[in-house]
């Protein structure tokens, strides 16, 4: 039987393996792996190139309502489609309830934003931000079961925080369904009672947001939470972790035996607290929580994604304009640091930034980037072996690398909606000059070249810890 595609030349790298061979694919599935495959319809020839296992991107918003008058700035449509421009081919954005909503209705909402416009496939992840009764007893539990299986609790944000109990409560559910809760990590009393401070004391620019949150306040949340997770005995993965402190929280757990998985993010590998007090009011656009730390802690992070304390490494992309009245720049409102929304793009620079650092920086070897960026998140969010390695019977999402690619990061060749990049200029080594999602070119040569709605919802399974 004729192969759909035949893609020749490419060294094949996956968490595990190194290995010359032809990829042939039949149904967006990849059919075989091997010499003289036969004949195919179509062929790229991809000597020089090596082929990963696509991106899943574990950690990302889209279209999520905001308060305030704010809004982000990508749907699920330039969203996906700046993600496939970087390499990703799985997105895993989050349908985050409304306090007094039902967690099935806001699941509902979110499949009504991504249906039709995705370009590449997706899972969702729920925001629980209201563990009522009729919630812990009968809608996570039979959600989990429909294959949303990993859900986020923040232990800050007036909107979205639960209390110690309220979380025990919830890990409790977790831990009979099988799903992975993803937590945030800052303490949020301490948070206001510092942001209160320096209101007081006319500190309001964006250099203080990184003041409101320190190191201390996040390492704090994280040892709260490993405890809880012992407490329940219940694995727990701990979000955006930022720097030292919160990382010898999660090796003291570790030593003790416990299953603490951690993800970090490219912000805190590039950027630092500094960024956030540059031009004025500009460091708005390096705005995130946790905030980015110092170069001291982008070693930290380095070292504890080379040693393995990480997992996970997404992207967190939390799209928000800068020079809009509905983002950073709050038209109508004080230009408090307190006010701007927290968050950054970075669904397209994600892959391109840890590959230059990392493997061509020497400081992880190419399989440790693909396990952390692709086969890791797909196994503790149930999507392998669908997703995250390339094996016979795998989907075809194959980002075809050029690892000396030089790039210089401008916002004008990104595909996403957002009228800024924290990482202008950047020049960056290695590049997916090519994706395919289950088999169809998404993007080739910096273009956007695949269909909106092409990308499928995906049930996971539960986590493969
Ligand atoms: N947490 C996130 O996960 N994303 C954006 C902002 C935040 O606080
Ligand atoms: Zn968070
Ligand atoms: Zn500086
Ligand atoms: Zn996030």
């Amino acid at each position: 039987q004729e192969l759909d595609l035949l893609i020749t030349g490419a060294e094949i790298i996956t968490a595990a393996d190194r290995f010359s061979a032809d990829i042939g694919i039949r149904n967006g599935v990849i059919a075989a792996l091997g010499t003289d495959l036969g004949p195919a319809r179509e062929t790229i020839d991809a000597g020089g190139l090596l082929a990963l296992p696509g991106g899943v991107d574990a950690h990302c918003h889209l279209d999520q309502p905001q308060g305030f008058g704010l809004r982000m700035a990508d749907d699920f449509a330039s969203g996906s489609r700046s993600a496939a421009c970087g390499g990703t081919t799985t997105i895993i954005p989050f349908a985050a309830q409304i306090k007094g909503q039902s967690l099935r209705a806001a699941v509902d909402d979110y499949h009504q934003r991504a249906n039709g416009k995705s370009c590449i496939d997706y899972a969702f992840h729920m925001i629980v931000s209201d563990p009522a009764p009729a919630i812990l007893e009968q809608e996570l539990p039979a959600l989990i079961d429909e294959g949303y299986t990993s859900f986020k609790i923040y232990m800050t944000y007036d909107d979205l925080k639960l209390n110690d109990r309220q979380i025990l409560d919830v890990l409790d559910v977790a831990r009979q369904g099988g799903a992975l809760v993803m937590v945030h990590a800052e303490n949020s009393d301490c948070i206001s009672w510092l942001t209160d401070r320096l209101a007081a004391a006319g500190k309001t620019t964006p250099q203080y947001h990184a003041t409101s949150r320190p190191q201390a306040v996040e390492r704090e949340a994280t040892h709260r939470a490993i405890t809880f997770s012992e407490l329940v005995d219940v694995p727990i993965l701990i979000v955006h972790v930022s720097g030292s402190e919160a990382i010898e929280q999660i090796r003291w757990a570790h030593q003790r035996g416990q299953r603490i998985f951690a993800e970090t993010c490219p912000q805190y590998l590039y950027l630092t607290a500094e960024d956030l007090g540059h031009g004025h009011y500009e460091g708005a656009k390096c705005i995130c929580s946790p905030p980015p730390r110092d170069s001291a802690n982008q070693d930290a992070v380095w070292q504890g994604l080379a040693q393995g304390t990480f997992s996970v490494f997404s992207s967190d992309h939390a799209p928000f304009n800068y020079d809009d009245p509905q983002g950073k720049k709050l038209k109508g409102r004080e230009q408090k640091f307190q006010y701007i929304p927290n968050g950054i793009p970075g669904l397209e620079t994600r892959l391109p930034l840890l590959f230059s650092g990392g493997v061509n920086g020497g400081r992880i070897s190419l399989h440790q980037f693909v396990a952390l960026t692709s086969t890791q998140p797909a196994k503790l969010y149930g999507l392998y072996p669908r997703k995250g390695s390339l094996m016979v019977g795998s989907d075809a999402d194959i980002a075809l690398w050029d690892p000396k690619r030089q790039v210089t990061i401008r916002n004008s060749m990104l595909h996403h909606d957002v009228d800024y990049t924290p990482y202008e200029g950047r020049t960056v080594t290695g590049w997916p000059v090519m994706t395919l999602a289950r088999g169809k070119l998404v993007s080739k040569d910096f273009e956007f070249v695949g269909t909106p709605g092409a990308g499928a919802f995906m049930r996971c399974d539960k986590p493969m810890l």
